[in-house]
């Protein structure tokens, strides 16, 4: 359940994001503690007053302004356009396969519209296609998350948010939800299993035959 360990565009896009501030922050991090070790090492020496406020100045020009500016600038330019990839934007390809998701104390409610099949706790989806997941809830404020496919999503009661997911290969991803939603949200999990996608359109019809 890594996020680091993406399986999919939306979370390789929150990995990529992730390994830049993690650099980012580390270099900020090195420049300041060599400032430190400079600033308690040198030797003073003979300064008038009004040179120690000009070089005061420039420290809280630059290192207080400038350099936040433009480093939380940087941030959002490059945040934005990851951001981008996470959405449920219309595709040249067609309309993206559709299912519901109900969250309920404390279990999950899979529906696939335009067929009889209601899963629990178990989600199958076709891979290499970017599928939507209409998400919702029953009772109270839950969070879809599948760390490997992409980024957290809130579900609330009486509103639906929708998630776009693609799973690059098949295979199984664990989920969990991802805000606290009483007595039994620790144990909230649930499966997305990715097939091929002949062999989901092959599941999909096995299982409205036996609904
Ligand atoms: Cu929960």
């Amino acid at each position: 359940m890594s996020a680091l360990q993406p399986a999919g565009p939306s979370a390789q896009a929150s990995a990529w994001l992730w390994w830049g501030m993690f650099g980012f922050f580390t270099l900020v991090l090195v420049v300041v503690v060599l400032l430190w070790l400079y600033a308690i090492r040198r030797d003073p020496g003979e300064v008038s007053d009004r040179q120690a406020q000009r070089s005061q100045n420039r420290w809280i020009v630059g290192g207080g302004l400038v350099l936040p500016i433009l480093s939380i600038t940087a941030l959002l330019i490059v945040g934005i356009a990851l951001g981008q990839r996470m959405l449920a934007l219309p595709l040249a390809t067609g309309e993206p396969l559709q299912i519901e998701i109900t969250a309920h104390q404390w279990w999950w409610e899979i529906s696939y519209p335009g067929s009889d099949i209601v899963l629990r706790d178990e989600v199958h989806i076709p891979a290499g296609v970017p599928v939507d997941l209409q998400l919702t809830s029953a009772d109270v404020v839950h969070s879809f998350w599948v760390p490997r496919l992409g980024g957290k999503m809130d579900m609330f009661p009486g509103r639906t948010n929708t998630l776009r997911l693609e799973a690059d290969h098949p295979g199984i991803y664990h989920g969990s939800c991802s805000e606290f939603c009483g007595q039994g949200h620790a144990h909230m999990h649930f499966t997305v299993e990715a097939h091929e996608p002949a062999a989901f359109e092959a599941w999909l019809k096995q299982r409205q035959a036996n609904d």
